[in-house]
């Protein structure tokens, strides 16, 4: 295999590419992204898009709290109106629909459809069945997950993801979800990177709720798998037509040096990011290197739990963005260490589309079980304007071929990948960075809510076109 997943296409630096060449997006004729059933779609998700949060009886969440408290997120943002995609739906799906999209990952936003008392809430439910509706009608596949990070504050207030009875609530939303909603959905996720919620919710306090204790993060990692293994039978009887899975995010960590330290760090990173999770979702376990790492730290798990935990999936979603390169601290853990010279995007996030690649191929050879794989969530954030009514992103572009070579690479090399979702539809809020960081194939005028669709969404849509056209 080649080492460089660029080598499948072409390698186009963005100054090289930047209106040189009539398509610099359409994949090689042998590309598995040519399949009819490789489902290409696009996400968002629930507080980053919808605003509207004090209508129609929607109650706050976590995130309207985190961000209404002064220098949690940039420039003081918030989501009270975001993309105002509560009221603007049927033009964003319109849109999702003119590009040819063939699929749509969204999130429901659990304040927003069950009250206090677990009663729900009619007119936020009928929002997103609405929507579900329409999708339907368009033929576009939907993939909902039930939690993107906004859960409701009166659980936070009771403890939130440390508290085991927030599992138990989850459930009953899902209940809820999937009695209301069957036979609209074609997959379901029940939870959005668990990694992020319990780390950098509980773990380092950069997300709501904003605590940061090692030792909180893991317990609310345990309560949100939990939350998942609960939710997942619950799913199979209410909607037994649809997918259920998970969507993680993983994180690709190399070595600094050859040292067996830093070889050492480099697992480790791994260990935090990746197998924290799928261990327990793949193998019914705790990695024991975490506690190793986070000495002290393990959860308390109650006889049945991990059981419950590793319930079989139908889909693993993944979520890739960057790689981060590591070396010893000098004690039992991991430091960054970052290299000069390398692309990066708006985040900062170097972009390493072979990351992708091999954590796919690894995977398979670590879990005998991995179930089906989509990619819920790549993509990068630019700084992009709106220049003459255009937006050329072009280093968006050439990520977007790169990673999706990546995918390929993975397929050919066997892995079962099944559908890719840019992130993000339209530019929207990136939770602490605000509206600064832009990661959407369509431009979002804040100031007027006009959308400008991208280059990088032309292309996707003029591939997709042909893809169509094809006997
Ligand atoms: O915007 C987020 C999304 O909500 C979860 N995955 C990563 C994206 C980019 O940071």
């Amino acid at each position: 295999m080649a080492n460089d997943a660029s080598a499948a296409f072409d390698t186009l630096s963005p100054a090289v590419f930047k209106g040189s060449l009539a398509d610099p997006f359409t994949p090689p004729a042998d590309s598995s992204l040519w399949r009819k059933n490789f489902l290409l779609g696009a996400a968002t998700a629930s507080y980053q898009i919808e605003g509207a949060v004090d209508e129609d009886g929607r109650l706050p969440s976590i995130w309207d709290t985190f961000s209404a408290t002064p220098g949690k997120v940039l420039a003081g943002d918030t989501g009270a109106v975001a993309c105002d995609h509560y009221h603007r739906w049927e033009a964003d799906i319109d849109m999702l629909a003119s590009l040819g999209l063939e699929g749509y990952r969204l999130s429901i936003a659990w304040p927003r459809v069950m009250d206090a008392a677990g009663r729900p809430n009619r007119k936020g439910l009928d929002f997103y069945k609405r929507l579900l509706n329409r999708l339907k009608e368009k033929g576009i596949t939907s993939f909902v997950t039930l939690y993107h990070w906004d859960l409701p504050q009166h659980l936070e207030d009771r403890g939130g993801w440390l508290n085991r009875d927030t599992a138990y609530r989850f459930a009953d939303y899902t209940d809820l979800m999937s009695r209301e909603l069957a036979g609209t959905v074609d997959a379901w996720a029940t939870l959005n990177e668990p990694w992020c919620s319990a780390y950098l919710g509980y773990g380092n306090g950069h997300h709501a709720p904003g605590l940061a204790n090692d030792r909180f993060a893991t317990q609310a990692m345990h309560h949100l798998l939990l939350a998942h293994g609960l939710a997942i039978p619950v799913l199979r009887g209410n909607d037994p037509a649809s997918q259920k899975g998970i969507v993680a995010n993983i994180g690709r960590g190399t070595a600094n040096s050859d040292s067996a330290a830093d070889q050492r760090a480099a697992h480790l990173f791994e260990v935090q990011h990746n197998a924290w999770i799928l261990d327990p979702l793949l193998k019914g376990e705790y990695p024991q290197d975490l506690f190793e790492l986070w000495p002290g730290t393990e959860p308390l798990v109650l006889d049945g739990d991990m059981r419950t935990i590793a319930a079989p999936l139908d889909f693993l979603g993944i979520n890739y963005y960057f790689r981060t390169n590591v070396a010893s601290d000098g004690a039992h853990g991991f430091c960054d260490v970052p290299l000069e010279g390398v692309e990066r995007t708006q985040m900062g996030w170097e972009v390493y589309p072979d990351g992708l690649r091999d954590l796919l191929t690894g995977f398979k050879k670590t879990y005998h079980n991995l179930p089906p794989i989509y990619i819920t969530e790549n993509g990068m954030a630019s700084d992009d304007k709106v220049i003459d009514g255009h937006v050329d992103d072009t280093q968006r572009i050439s990520f977007l071929k790169r990673h999706l070579a990546a995918v390929d690479q993975a397929i050919k090399a066997g892995v079962d990948v099944r559908g890719y979702f840019l992130w993000s539809l339209m530019d929207n809020f990136e939770w602490a960075f605000g509206y600064e960081r832009r990661f959407g194939v369509v431009h979002v005028d804040y100031s007027t809510q006009k959308r400008t669709v991208k280059r990088s969404a032309e292309l996707v849509a003029k591939f997709l076109k042909e893809r169509k056209a094809r006997v």
